[in-house]
């Protein structure tokens, strides 16, 4: 009896040979999206890490460094094809993980994209409070990956129920996985959650993110570090970086996060405004109107032709919109606030 693979051996030309890629995510339908665009999928690449103005990628064959100024606004796990003229071309996303940058802007941070599963990961004697957790559970949904919840070091607690008694309400649909370094419990389920995906590693500094991303390596990469006597670690990760594991797949593991504002639909730009928003971040200028300034990032962009000026005035026009929404709002929770105040006490 002939078998399927066998029958696929005869009848299909090289052309169906594994992508070299394809252990990191480059799938068939990354292949054929690439192919319907009109490019070569031979000639793509993942956006391995990203520090001051490079980025590292990884084609078919080595690594290599490109200047940010020659990319489109990348993040770690985005893909890029040569389009043959030298120009690089970001696929769509997937998922993308992003939050509300930790500044008086408002802007999003990407923090990684094309993530098939976000490990939200909480160390179980954390100190942090929960509404740190319930926010990170919220930028895993919005993500579009699947979000996993990892309590970490169980063997340093007596019981997780008090906790998921409390997460009760924000974890519908989220598996919990219990893990401990030494006990090994839960390394199994999370071998099996994580298998041949690209992952990431979402949690607060010390929550044991380097620790799990080395046990999915089968190798000690990452650097660890021990918890202070504040509760929280001493941010041992400092970059962003996607790492292939070595029977297929790719750990992302981040630096610790202190916040996860949402940057949702509510708050910020819709997702085909990202682009803009990020170069909005690379501005010198900060309290730059984007329009008419020399100098500005917008205005050079524009005049280099990366975004057309209608793209940019359509994005101005919906962040102005924005700003005065909140502006109202806060206006109005302060008018509230105030008659408050004055309500005479019982
Ligand atoms: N008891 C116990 N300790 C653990 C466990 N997992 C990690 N740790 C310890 O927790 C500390 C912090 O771990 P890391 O993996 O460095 O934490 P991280 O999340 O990468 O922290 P940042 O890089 O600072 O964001 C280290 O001392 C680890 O050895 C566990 O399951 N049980
Ligand atoms: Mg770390
Ligand atoms: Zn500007």
């Amino acid at each position: 009896m002939s078998r399927p693979w066998e029958h696929d051996r005869v009848s299909q030309s090289d052309n169906h040979a594994p992508h070299p890629l394809a252990g990191i995510g480059f799938d068939e339908a990354r292949v054929a999206e690439t192919r319907a665009a009109g490019l070569l999928p031979e000639m793509a690449a993942r956006v391995m890490r990203v520090d001051r103005g490079w980025a590292t990628i990884r084609g078919g064959g080595a690594s290599r460094k490109v200047p940010l100024k020659e990319c489109p606004p990348i993040v770690v796990g985005d893909w890029l094809v040569d389009a043959g003229d030298g120009a690089l071309v970001r696929l769509e996303r997937r998922s993308l993980l992003v939050r509300r940058a930790v500044s008086a802007r408002v802007e999003p941070q990407l923090m990684a994209a094309n993530v098939d599963v976000v490990l939200i990961t909480w160390a179980l004697d954390s100190q942090v409070g929960l509404g740190r957790l319930r926010d990170m559970i919220a930028l895993a949904r919005d993500s579009g990956g699947l979000p996993v919840l990892v309590l970490s070091k169980v063997d340093v607690v007596t019981t997780v129920d008090d906790l998921l008694c409390d997460l009760a309400g924000d974890l519908g649909g989220i598996e919990v996985v219990t893990t401990s370094t030494v006990t090994g419990q839960g390394f199994d389920r999370l071998r099996e959650i994580t298998a041949a995906r690209t992952i990431v590693f979402l949690g607060s500094s010390g929550a044991g993110k380097s620790t799990l991303t080395n046990l999915l390596l089968d190798k000690d990469i990452q650097a660890t570090g021990a918890v202070g006597r504040g509760g929280e670690g001493r941010h041992t990760t400092t970059s962003r970086e996607l790492l292939p594991r070595p029977g297929g797949g790719a750990v992302i593991d981040l630096p610790g996060i202190r916040a996860a504002e949402r940057w949702g639909e509510d708050e910020g730009p819709e997702l085909q405004h990202l682009d803009l928003a990020e170069l909005a971040t690379q501005c010198r200028f900060s309290d730059c109107t984007h329009r008419n300034t020399t100098g500005c990032a917008l205005e050079r962009a524009v005049a280099e032709g990366v975004i057309s000026a209608s793209q940019r005035d359509d994005y101005l026009a919906q962040s102005e919109e924005r700003a005065s929404r909140q502006e109202e709002r806060s206006a109005a929770g302060r008018s509230s606030q105030r008659a408050r105040n004055r309500r005479p006490r019982p």
